[in-house]
């Protein structure tokens, strides 16, 4: 092939947020713009680590990935790469992303030094929907600020881009490998089923055995749906081929490039039929719902774990894994090195980390932070309120991987019932035992999508400018609800990395209350369009006479709290959320 150097110019808006660069498809069809970011981040690793390299290319599989792919193999061509490594139909969970840079050799014994994730994760799919890009380094773990700073820069000033149009595309559904010549010499892609090495990870971590017996109890029902994402092309070998789960265990398990015209975001609100199957829905599909179930988004990190009528919030989910880890997963039984959970994640983890004696860290949100921890050796189990938990297996949080660890979780506690007469001990068990030992965190988040960016701008102007005087905000509060504890602190969260020391600032407005109780306001950074507020509400309670109130009931009153105190109504014209999770 040859190689041609495109001239081109810098496009307005191509800043990574929170978990890489995600825009309706639309605006990544545009001359140029997929283009244009995928040089910047190769000029961002420097030219002398993009020559010789092995880079992974896949990812969700949504709409555009096809075309992806090929412009991204063109230019890595182009830009002195050696091999790229595609999944085969470009499918690859970001879990399974970081376990092949981590893990794979191929043939040659060569290494993946990074990646490029295509996938905007829970955001919808298809022509009028999302499509995004995210780059990931050496260490599995998506790039830090130092770098996606450095590609935000370049994106600026781009002027010109090498590419290999006349290299023929690459047949991407079909396993092998495909070699060409450049003028530098060898270019080879290989395409290959990434379930391979996923399946061979996750044998290593959990003891597949006891899960097996679990599965093949009478006693346990099981139900995963993947929400036509990518985690339906690993569900089928891992649950049902490796594990012995009933094919009808698989819902919505085809990946499909618009996810069927669904929002792929494991919550209450759009796993609709999964939620309905567990007997939690106000539709019930009548029947005996299933004793566990879960499900996955769009790129298959996040995880929603159910019980049957019953859910488990992201926040106590990984609180509950840290606290039996050690017993009942192999990889952990040596002990955990440390837990750590982003800011507005519950504090359900850090009382387990006191009481087990942990070494604790709290991050701003986005799973980028915990790399650093890990990679040096801090922190084994981590987890976020937004439905993603995982270890140091990899270096992305990891969908199948929490369900793997509750049902490693279930086939440890039903160890001596499972053959038995005994009553299985079910998820919801699991979860009220927890509160009864730990206290429970009453946990909910409000999200208010596609706000103006002006106005949403504005409202947390107004909170940070609010936290300048405490005793004004005592005195607004005790005005809207006598019955709660003070508010003894406020501030913005920023975060000093204790393993390299860079600093994050403007992570988040908290408002700290006398009795551990919180409310945290964040704009988000992977929405496409407008601005999305959340607002995080957290209330501790001990009393283990007081811990089986319904959540929404025992929060209402921050919640009421909240609202007013921020505007929320004044400043976005929204009497309520969109998603209540
Ligand atoms: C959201 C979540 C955050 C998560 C991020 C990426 O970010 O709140 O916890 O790490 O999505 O997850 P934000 O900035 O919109 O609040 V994924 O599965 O979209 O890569
Ligand atoms: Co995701």
């Amino acid at each position: 092939f040859k190689v041609t150097l495109v001239s081109t110019s810098p496009i307005d808006g191509q800043k990574p947020g929170t978990s890489g660069l995600r825009k309706k498809v639309k605006v990544f069809k545009q001359p140029n713009y997929l283009e244009n970011f995928v040089q910047a981040t190769f000029n961002a690793l420097t030219p002398e680590k993009v020559k010789g390299a092995t880079l992974v290319v896949s990812g969700d599989g949504r709409y555009y990935s096809k075309d992806a792919v090929q412009i991204i193999i063109k230019m890595a061509a182009a830009n002195g790469v050696r091999r790229v490594w595609v999944g085969k139909n470009t499918l690859m969970s970001t879990p399974a992303v970081s376990a092949v840079i981590r893990e794979r050799s191929g043939a040659d014994g060569s290494k993946a030094t990074g990646a490029f994730i295509l996938t905007a994760s829970h955001n919808p799919g298809g022509p009028t929907e999302d499509f995004g890009i995210k780059y990931n380094m050496e260490n599995g773990g998506p790039a830090p600020e130092s770098i996606t700073d450095k590609i935000y820069e370049n994106t600026k000033t781009i002027k010109e881009y090498p590419i290999a149009e006349d290299l023929p595309n690459v047949d991407v559904s079909a396993i092998g490998v495909t070699s060409f010549e450049g003028p530098e010499g060898k270019f080879d892609v290989e395409v290959f089923d990434s379930a391979d090495d996923y399946v061979k990870l996750m044998k290593s971590i959990f003891g597949f055995e006891s899960i097996r017996k679990l599965l093949s109890s009478p006693k346990f029902t099981f139900c995963y749906d993947a929400l036509h994402g990518v985690a339906g092309a690993y569900a089928h070998r891992i649950f049902v081929e490796e594990l012995g789960a009933q094919e009808s265990a698989l819902l919505n398990c085809v990946p499909k490039e618009d996810f069927g015209g669904g929002h792929p975001d494991p919550n209450l609100t759009y796993a609709k039929e999964l939620v309905a199957r567990m007997g939690l829905g106000k539709s019930d599909t009548g029947g005996e719902p299933p004793e566990f179930g879960a499900a996955a988004d769009g790129d298959a990190d996040r995880n929603m774990i159910l019980g049957k009528r019953f859910f488990v919030t992201p926040s106590d989910s990984v609180a509950i894994i840290a606290a039996n880890a050690i017993e009942a997963i192999p990889y952990f039984s040596s002990g955990l090195k440390g837990v750590a959970r982003s800011m507005p994640t519950s504090a359900a983890l850090d009382v387990v980390a006191k009481s087990l004696n942990l070494k604790f860290f709290e991050v701003p949100t986005g799973w980028k932070f915990f790399g650093n921890l890990m990679d040096a050796g801090m922190c084994s189990v981590c987890g976020e309120e937004s439905f993603g938990t995982g270890s140091d297996h990899i270096r992305e949080k990891d969908g199948i991987w929490a369900v793997l660890a509750w049902m490693s979780i279930l086939a440890h506690k039903n160890k001596d019932s499972i053959d038995g007469d005994t009553k299985l001990v079910t998820v919801e068990d699991i979860v009220r035992q927890h509160w009864a030992t730990y206290g429970r965190h009453y946990y909910t988040r409000y999200d208010y999508e596609n706000v103006d960016a002006g106005k949403a701008k504005e409202l947390m102007e107004h909170l940070v400018k609010l936290q300048s005087s405490i005793p004004e905000v005592n005195k607004i509060v005790k005005g809207i609800r006598s019955d709660v504890a003070n508010v003894s602190s406020a501030d913005e969260f920023e975060y000093k990395d204790p393993v390299d020391g860079s600093i994050s600032k403007h992570q988040g407005i908290r408002y700290l209350f006398e009795d551990g109780s919180r409310l945290v306001f964040r704009l988000s950074g992977t929405g496409s369009e407008g601005a999305t507020i959340r607002l995080y509400i957290e209330q501790y309670e001990k009393d283990a006479s007081k811990i089986g109130r319904e959540s929404q009931e025992a929060l209402s009153p921050l919640v009421d709290i909240a609202l007013k105190l921020s505007k929320m109504e004044e400043f976005t014209g929204r009497s309520a959320p969109t998603v209540i999770t």
